[in-house]
């Protein structure tokens, strides 16, 4: 874990906490967390970048997200997590509010359509300037896609985690925005994959423009099934 009493903001210094979960699932690594490694404590316009581990784990993860955002208080938070069978970094639109697990977590929980948040909304959306971060991170040279669904295992559960605890429950700052990217295998995990560089030059892209871009602009990216 990198967020010890060191990576603690100094006042009037804005924190982007990004995240990366553990390996999960039987692999050895997970590249969310090998990005997310690489990119801590890079200043991005103004910001610090703060690098934490999650675990895969239903529940847990989102107590420590919790704990991460009311340490740091991040204008900018951006959980990551591998997508095995994908081919580009995916910027998820959305979080649902449903737990189904079709593998065991890393404590071997397993729950089938549970709710993320008892009584919370059905859904809530990134935010994030996903057209402006995919725009960005192509012309950088990196594969990257809107994705439409973040799946029904912990990355979800993180992303619905994360938005209620911004949209309903007001942790971190005022206007603090957020949202979750799932990048490939690495090559070695699987295919497709996508090697560990390109990874980070097109997550370190997409602070960027999601800093730079309190709106987002107008880009066609979305799909007919
Ligand atoms: N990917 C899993 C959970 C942890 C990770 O890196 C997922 O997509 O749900």
């Amino acid at each position: 874990m990198l967020h010890d009493a060191s990576h603690y903001a100094p006042i009037g210094d804005k924190v982007i906490l990004i995240t990366g979960f553990d390996p999960f699932g039987g692999d050895s690594l997970n590249p969310s967390w090998l990005v997310a490694q690489a990119l801590d404590g890079q200043r991005i316009a103004g910001h610090r970048v703060v690098a934490a581990q999650l675990p895969t784990v239903f529940g847990e993860s989102l107590h420590q997200l919790r704990a991460l955002a009311t340490a740091h208080r991040p204008a900018l938070t951006i959980c990551l997590g591998q997508a095995g069978g994908r081919s580009a970094l995916s910027l998820e639109r959305v979080g649902i509010n449903i737990n189904d697990a079709r593998i065991p977590d890393n404590v071997g929980a397993q729950p089938i359509d549970t709710p993320v948040v008892p009584g919370g909304p059905a859904a809530y959306f990134a935010s994030l300037p996903l057209k402006a971060m995919l725009r960005s991170v192509q012309q950088a040279g990196v594969p990257c896609e809107v994705s439409q669904t973040a799946g029904t295992f912990v990355c979800n559960h993180v992303l619905y985690g994360l938005m209620h605890m911004l949209q309903a429950q007001g942790v971190g700052p005022a206007g603090a925005r957020g949202g979750f990217v799932h990048v490939p295998w690495l090559p070695g995990q699987g295919t497709p994959s996508l090697a560990l560089r390109d990874m980070v030059r097109g997550i370190h892209a997409a602070l960027w423009a999601a800093v730079l871009h309190q709106s987002d602009i107008a880009l066609g990216a979305g799909a007919t099934h």
